[in-house]
């Protein structure tokens, strides 16, 4: 074992973007790609001499290589000690509750998400702080600044090591210890989650599919679920962690997950339904017959959180990224609490969660989480969602409509655009920015342009300032469009157009969502001049 200092030379593409360093596995795959990012990760953390480093991914092609290198390279950088989930596995938050329960630095997630995984896929890199949380803003641009300059890495040239078994072992002066990915998880679902009443609900025959898509969360939900709770063998599919998702794209949305989408509005459609995404954080919720929108999910768990022991105290705040609908603050108003809206990017939630201004928060994009960690957590939602079940002894589709009828309803869209050329999405864009200021008062087909501009936010608690975040108008007749770019994908550029209209009329909210949003979605191309731009005249998918 000898330390070795390699000599490299800076990438110009290692720019971290919503959610860390997300590239297509050949790009990662070149020499020294990986090394220069981690290393200037760990150039980042000043203070990490003796400090304590948590590792692992979800599992996807290049996550255990990754994880026996980050490793060589932690003990090379003054580590004391690295946890690791057992295989190299860990979920974004499972890392993100070991990292706090420890008192562990920070940790490196390998993770791309709900990105397809497989040699021909997405492979990712992230650094998440002492809080448990993904790197602010500051830090991800000192990390690219450290990218552009790095001379050199280090490491400890050693074999590999053995990651199958749980128990410590050693590099150089590091102590490693390969832990079970799903134990320090499970306790804190415990503490929050009343696993009695969700077991007798299950004792009752209660049916729930949870579709884990091949992906990490299967080891923990087959823990809980059939483990803990005592749901049937079969509950969780798909619940072992591939290399390549089985072949999937591990997005929990009705597009790719579609065979559960279907049993659910099928005759046989089990109680409730549920899938999370390839690290873990994202979740979908579908009742039988009724898919329920994450905008939507998240105003119905703050509505009901302290029907679970770990809320019981209530929710003192909520917060949802700015594209997200607004039916949480509608909650949040009746409650008598702050709604915090914020640029997309789990990140930007971490201040508000550490100076306890909120409780719960969440995402279009299919993640929703409370403060019990700093990450997104699906499996959390999805027992949250059951702790709720159980509590009222309701059915999920019958929650939904009574929220509905209580707080109106948000009908919701995504369009995305993907793979566009990026000079052209980046055109559309300034060009939308160019009208802002003369759409209020404009007649869009049968709407009217109330407000718009482009989405800044200033953290309230340390004052920092995020612009260009969206371009967002508001519609008099209580809809609104939202357009911003993707700062996940890999090729190209991704133009995500949101589009939601607001109804409180009761005879109005059990309408076709696409009929009552085609003419925002009409206006929304027309004002963005979508074709014109990206020579799209579809978008590629819709959720
Ligand atoms: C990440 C971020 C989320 C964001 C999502 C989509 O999620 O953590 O905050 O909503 O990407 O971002 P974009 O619209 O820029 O593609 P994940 O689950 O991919 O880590």
């Amino acid at each position: 074992m000898r330390l070795k200092k390699v000599p490299t030379t800076p990438f110009s593409d290692q720019r971290p973007g919503t959610s860390g360093l997300r590239k297509k596995v050949a790009v990662f795959q070149q020499q020294h790609y990986v090394e220069n990012f981690i290393q200037s990760i760990f150039n980042s953390v000043p203070n990490r001499d003796g400090s304590t480093l948590v590792v692992g991914g979800d599992g996807r092609f290049l996550n255990q290589q990754v994880v026996q290198t980050t490793l060589k390279m932690a003990a090379a950088n003054g580590f004391a000690r690295a946890l690791v989930g057992q295989w190299g596995l860990l979920s974004t938050p499972a890392a993100s509750c070991i990292i706090r329960k420890h008192g562990a630095i920070g940790g490196i997630v390998l993770s791309a998400s709900h990105n397809p995984g497989g040699p021909e896929g997405d492979f990712g890199i992230k650094l998440n702080t002492a809080n448990g949380g993904p790197a602010p803003e500051s830090i991800t641009s000192a990390i690219f600044e450290e990218t552009r300059n790095i001379t050199e890495y280090r490491l400890i040239d050693t074999a590999d090591l053995e990651l199958h078994q749980t128990g410590i072992q050693r590099i150089g002066d590091m102590l490693v210890e390969v832990v079970d990915p799903t134990a320090d998880y499970v306790s804190l679902m415990r503490e929050l989650i009343d696993f009695s009443a969700i077991a007798r609900m299950f004792a009752g025959g209660f049916r729930l599919q949870f579709d884990a898509m091949h992906a990490v969360t299967g080891p923990y939900a087959r823990a809980i679920l059939e483990g803990e709770l005592g749901a049937p063998v079969g509950t969780v599919i798909n619940g072992v962690p591939k290399a390549d998702f089985g072949g999937h794209h591990p997005d929990p949305n009705p597009v790719h997950a579609r065979a559960l989408f279907d049993l659910m509005h099928s005759a046989n459609a089990p109680d409730f339904g549920a899938a999370s995404d390839g690290d873990g954080d994202r979740n979908m919720i579908v009742a039988p017959h009724l898919f329920v929108t994450p905008s939507d999910s998240l105003a119905i768990l703050a509505a009901h959180a302290h029907r679970a022991p770990g809320y019981a105290a209530g929710v003192v705040g909520v917060a949802r990224s700015m594209p997200t609908s607004r039916a949480v603050d509608r909650v949040a108003a009746t409650l008598g609490i702050h709604a915090y809206e914020t640029p997309t990017g789990w990140k930007f939630f971490g201040n508000l969660l550490d100076a306890g201004l909120i409780t719960l928060c969440g995402e279009e994009s299919a993640g929703t989480s409370s403060n019990h960690v700093r990450e997104k957590d699906g499996l959390w939602a999805v027992l949250l969602w059951l702790n709720i079940l159980a509590a009222t002894g309701k059915r999920a589709q019958d929650i939904v409509r009574e929220h509905w009828a209580k707080f109106g309803r948000d009908y919701y869209t995504r369009h995305d655009y993907e793979e566009v050329d990026s000079v052209a999405a980046e055109r559309l864009m300034s060009h939308l920015r160019d009208k802002l200021v003369c759409l209020p008062g404009q007649r869009v087909g049968e709407l009217s342009v109330a407000a718009a501009d482009d989405f800044r936010y200033v953290d309230p608690v340390d004052a920092s300032m995020t612009e260009h975040q969206g371009v967002r108008i508001t519609f008099q007749e209580g809809a609104r469009v939202v357009f911003r770019l993707s700062g996940t994908g890999t090729s190209g550029a991704t133009l995500r157009v949101y589009i939601e209209r607001y109804e409180n009329d009761r005879e109005r909210l059990e309408l076709p969502p696409a009929d009552v949003l085609a003419p925002v979605v009409d206006a929304a191309r027309e004002i963005a001049q979508i074709e014109a731009f990206t020579d799209r005249n579809e978008p590629s998918v819709i959720t």
